[in-house]
C-alpha cells in the first residue's frame, strides 16, 4: 500500500517504519497514525518479519500528537473520533517493536515509545510530555506508562512541570534499553531487532506477551480514565488558549477555566 506519511522497508526479518513528517517535527496527525498502525499489523502477519523497528529523524522522532489537528475539537468530536484509539492498536502488536530515537520524543511522540517494547537512543534523543505547556495532560498512556518506568517522582515532574529527559537521564531511570552516537542509533536498533527476529518466533511473542501482563491488568483501567480526562480538558478554555498560543508562537494565558 501507498503511505504518504511513513515510510517502510525491510531489513532481513526486520520490518522498519520511519516518519516521514520532517517540517511538522515528524506531528502525529491522524493520517500517519493509521498508516503507521496499518504498516504495524502489516508486518506483523507477515511470517517472514520477526521484529519491527518504528524510527523517526535525527532531529525527530515525533513532537507529539498534531496540535494544529485537535486545537479546535470539542470534547464529543474528540470523543466521537476517538483518536486516541488508533494509538492503542500499539498494544495488540504481537512481535517485539523496537523505537529508535533521536531529537524530540514530545507528547504523543513519547507515548509511542514508550508502548513499544524497547527504546534505542541516540545522544541527542530528548524525552518529554510537555502537554500541560499547551492547557492538557498525556492522553496515550504517559501517565500511566510513564509512571511505571521511570517512578512516580520523575513522572511528576516531566507531566507536571515539563521536565524532559536527555538520553543519560532515560537511560539512568530505565526509560531506554541504551544511548548510542547519532549516527550509530538506527543501525543499533535494527541490529538489536535482527537479533531478536533470529529466535523461536513462537517463544519470542510468548515472552513479550507474558512481560507486558506483569503490568498489563493494572494499566488498562488507567488508560481508560486517561484517555477520558484528556477528552474532558477540550471542554477548558485553558486547552483552547493552550493549543492557540502553540500555534501562534506566544506565551499562554491561563485561566483555570
Ligand atoms: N503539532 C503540530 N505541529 C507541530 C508540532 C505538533 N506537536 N510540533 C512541531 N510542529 C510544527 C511547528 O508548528 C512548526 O511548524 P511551522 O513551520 O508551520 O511554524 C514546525 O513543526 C517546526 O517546529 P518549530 O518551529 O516549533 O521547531 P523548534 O525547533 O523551534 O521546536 C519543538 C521544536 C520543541 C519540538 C516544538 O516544535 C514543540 O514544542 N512542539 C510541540 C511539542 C508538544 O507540545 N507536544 C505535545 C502535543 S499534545 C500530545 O502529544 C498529546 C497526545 C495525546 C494523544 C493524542 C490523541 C489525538
Amino acid at each position: 500500500m501507498p503511505y504518504e506519511m511513513i515510510l517502510t522497508e525491510t531489513h532481513g526479518r526486520v520490518g522498519l517504519i520511519t516518519f516521514n513528517r520532517p517540517q511538522a517535527m515528524n506531528a502525529l496527525n491522524n493520517q500517519l497514525m493509521r498508516e503507521l498502525m496499518d504498516a504495524l499489523e502489516f508486518f506483523d502477519e507477515n511470517d517472514e518479519i520477526g521484529a519491527m523497528v518504528i524510527a523517526g529523524n535525527e532531529k525527530a522522532f515525533a513532537a507529539g500528537a498534531d496540535i494544529k489537528e485537535m486545537a479546535d475539537k470539542s470534547i464529543h468530536q474528540m470523543m466521537d473520533t476517538d483518536h486516541v484509539a488508533v494509538f492503542g492498536r500499539i498494544r495488540t502488536i504481537k512481535k517485539p517493536v523496537i523505537a529508535a530515537v533521536s531529537g524530540f520524543a514530545l507528547g504523543g511522540g513519547c507515548e509511542i515509545a514508550l508502548s513499544c517494547d524497547m527504546i534505542v537512543a541516540s545522544e541527542s534523543a530528548k524525552f518529554g510530555q510537555p502537554e500541560i505547556t499547551i492547557g492538557v495532560i498525556p492522553g496515550a498512556g504517559g501517565t500511566q506508562r510513564l509512571t511505571y518506568a521511570v517512578g512516580k517522582a520523575i513522572a511528576m515532574e516531566m507531566i507536571l512541570n515539563n521536565r524532559t529527559l536527555s538520553a543519560q537521564e532515560a537511560l539512568q531511570y530505565g526509560l531506554v534499553n541504551r544511548v548510542v552516537p547519532v549516527s550509530d542509533y538506527l543501525n543499533e536498533a535494527l541490529k538489536l531487532a535482527k537479533e531478536i527476529a533470529s529466535r523461536a518466533p513462537l517463544a519470542v511473542r510468548a515472552a513479550k506477551r507474558m512481560i507486558n501482563q506483569a503490568y498489563e491488568r493494572f494499566l488498562s483501567d488507567g488508560l481508560a480514565q486517561e484517555k477520558q480526562v484528556f477528552y474532558n480538558l477540550f471542554g477548558s478554555e485553558d486547552q483552547k488558549e493552550g493549543m492557540k498560543a502553540f500555534i501562534e508562537k506566544r506565551k499562554p494565558e491561563w485561566k483555570g477555566k
